[in-house]
């Protein structure tokens, strides 16, 4: 019997590419797609649904009219927007969380999906390889919600028995819904740039390297953990979950590998100092040892991918980009 499955944030980047995804796995009547903002075509169409987390009434009502029993509760506000608005961010991802737990608790919903982040640490946790178990101090208001976000899960899956899985992204990279509001968004926008015009402006220093992945890979990650056996779902704050670690210069470099005439500067911003609290790599051993997370994209795999999509996306006539590194190729 497929899984009746809710997904919020639906229009966003991680959902939209999602639920494409679900749908093709569990059959389009068997995923209800939602969001707080939605087109009249989007609902005629039977896409979307309007529905906005922070009111709990309507979100026991999708759950209960539609007979949800899984939940991948994706709406929330990113890093950077999280910093121009901190009482939006922790509105939205708190009492946005709190109701589909508290909605989920009340309606026998079995497991729930939700997205922690790398933002969950701070500048004293170890640059490299930061492990499961660093401290988490982190100095944004998007990173103290993932913190606040994981520890409330914790609390819902022992005292209401909730069967809550997550995973703690890095910066994601993905072709169909753009980024809003992340610190790591450059890495989407320089794509884009490099095919339209050419040039990009980056808001980050050459030498930043973060930790990032795939669309793909983290789609994969979120319906593989979602599927797996609980006996192996060991915690139920978020797992690190890692693919590839690259400065914003190795990723320009690795562009013009493609599109030789691109020119990217640098112009640093506000989120410099967001990006600088965060590590530079992570350890995902125990992903990998509980539930055998993998990632199937490096860099070069990615930015061909990427460019080749975004290339037929944009009705651009580009040669075939061919991977100059075979997907699974680990690079950190
Ligand atoms: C952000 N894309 O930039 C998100 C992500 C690790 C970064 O959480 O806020």
């Amino acid at each position: 019997m497929p899984p009746k499955i809710m997904v919020t944030g639906a229009a966003g980047q991680i959902g939209s590419e999602l639920v494409t995804a679900l749908r093709k796995k569990y059959g389009d009547r068997n995923i209800l797609a939602t969001d707080k903002a939605v087109t009249r075509s989007q609902v005629s169409a039977g896409v979307l649904e309007q529905l906005d987390v922070m009111h709990l009434s309507s979100v026991e009502r999708a759950i209960r009219t539609h007979e949800i029993d899984t939940v991948y509760h994706l709406a929330a506000v990113l890093s950077a927007a999280g910093e121009a608005n901190p009482d939006l961010a922790w509105d939205v991802n708190m009492d946005g969380l709190k109701n589909i737990l508290d909605a989920s608790a009340r309606h026998g919903v079995r497991r729930i999906f939700w997205p922690s982040s790398i933002g969950v640490f701070g500048p004293d946790a170890p640059k490299t390889r930061a492990p499961q178990d660093a401290a988490l101090n982190p100095t944004t208001m998007y990173g103290v919600t993932k913190v606040a976000g994981e520890l409330l899960c914790a609390y819902y899956s022992g005292r209401h028995g909730l069967d809550v899985r997550s995973v703690r992204f890095p910066g994601l990279i993905s072709s169909e819904a753009k980024p809003g509001g992340g610190t790591t968004d450059y890495a989407v926008e320089i794509f884009y740039s490099a095919l339209q015009t050419g040039r990009y402006t980056c808001f980050l220093t050459e030498g930043t390297v973060l930790p990032m992945m795939y669309m793909p890979d983290a789609l994969r990650a979120a319906i593989s953990l979602m599927e797996a056996d609980p006996a192996k779902v060991r915690l139920h704050t978020g797992y690190n979950i890692a693919a590839m670690s690259f400065s914003a210069g190795e990723l320009a470099s690795e562009i013009k590998k493609h599109v030789p005439d691109f020119s990217v500067t640098y112009a640093p911003d506000s989120r410099q100092a967001i990006a600088d609290s965060w590590p530079k790599s992570i350890d995902d051993s125990a992903a990998r040892r509980d539930w055998g997370w993998k990632e199937s994209y490096d860099l070069p795999a990615m930015a061909a991918d990427m460019l080749s999509k975004l290339g037929e996306k944009l009705g651009l006539k580009q040669k075939t980009f061919n991977a100059s590194g075979g997907p699974g190729r680990r690079k950190r």
